[in-house]
């Protein structure tokens, strides 16, 4: 897959991709990431990318016609039917359904911007879609870039380490994951479930089942409503509810 990033920071995409299951993807070529500097397409002496906003106020804005080119060079270099998505505040929700989705095409161009904003006839003239990673303020796309294409690339055959299928994982289901442990079986006081030291595979499945229902009935109980649940999840969640019946939700300070 082919995926150029758009951003008047290339070293700090660049320096990202070394590490990990992205650093990994990389040399067994399931991926290949450019990048493409709007600064690369200006004109002027002083290689100006932003200027001021349009009806006064704070900030500046990132100048259409560098920003557009740079967005026209990285197309060129991706395959054809690869979406153009600016990574943006104002954006649709980015979730792993999206990243599903964007994990089928055959390239992606992901336009991260700096400043107060981009053009808006940028967005008009370039760009397919843009996404937002979460209802907080940044101080520009690229994090959420890197995030787009962690997500992403780790649902590529062949890149995770193990062949675990990446379907298990948390979030796919709709669930929070339960606890995890390793050695040493009993450590500053505090044991591990004894049931994970049984070797019985099938009360061991179980018991996570129920110990993500109940962490997702405490932490995000809003997630159970699109949780796609087989028998034995609706029977459990229902023994956890009762028993949870009235507890308060937990706002995430540790035990
Ligand atoms: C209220 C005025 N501005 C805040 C100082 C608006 C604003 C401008 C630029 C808010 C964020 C940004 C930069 N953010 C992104 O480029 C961004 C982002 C984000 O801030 N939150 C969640 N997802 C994303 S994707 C890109």
């Amino acid at each position: 897959m082919q995926i150029e990033i758009v951003t008047l920071f290339p070293p700090l995409i660049e320096g990202a991709l070394r590490y990990g299951i992205l650093g990994r993807a990389l040399e067994r070529g399931l991926i290949r990431v450019g990048t493409e500097d709007p600064r690369a397409h200006t004109q002027d002496v002083h290689r100006s990318v932003d200027d001021r906003p349009y009806g006064g106020g704070p900030g500046m804005v990132m100048r259409p016609e560098p920003l557009l080119q740079a967005i026209r060079a990285a197309q060129r270099r991706v395959p054809a039917g690869s979406p153009t998505l600016c990574l943006s505040a104002q954006g649709q929700p980015f979730t792993q359904a999206r990243a599903f989705e964007l994990a089928a095409a055959p390239g992606l161009v992901l336009v991260a911007g700096r400043y107060e904003g981009i053009d808006e006839r940028v967005i008009e003239l370039g760009v397919d879609q843009e996404l937002s990673v979460g209802d907080y303020v940044l101080s520009g796309g690229e994090l959420p870039a890197l995030t787009v294409l962690d997500a992403v690339t780790r649902l590529l055959p062949g890149a995770l380490g193990d062949e675990r299928s990446s379907t298990e994982d948390s979030f796919v289901q709709g669930l929070l994951e339960g606890p995890h442990y390793t050695r040493p079986e009993l450590w500053q006081g505090r044991a591990v479930p004894a049931v994970l030291l049984s070797g019985d595979h099938a009360q061991i499945r179980r018991w996570r089942l129920r110990a993500a229902l109940e962490r997702t009935l405490r932490r995000r109980p809003e997630l159970l409503a699109r949780a796609r649940l087989s028998a034995e999840g609706a029977r459990i969640l229902a023994e956890v509810r009762a028993a949870q019946a009235g507890a308060p939700r937990d706002e995430g300070e540790a035990t």
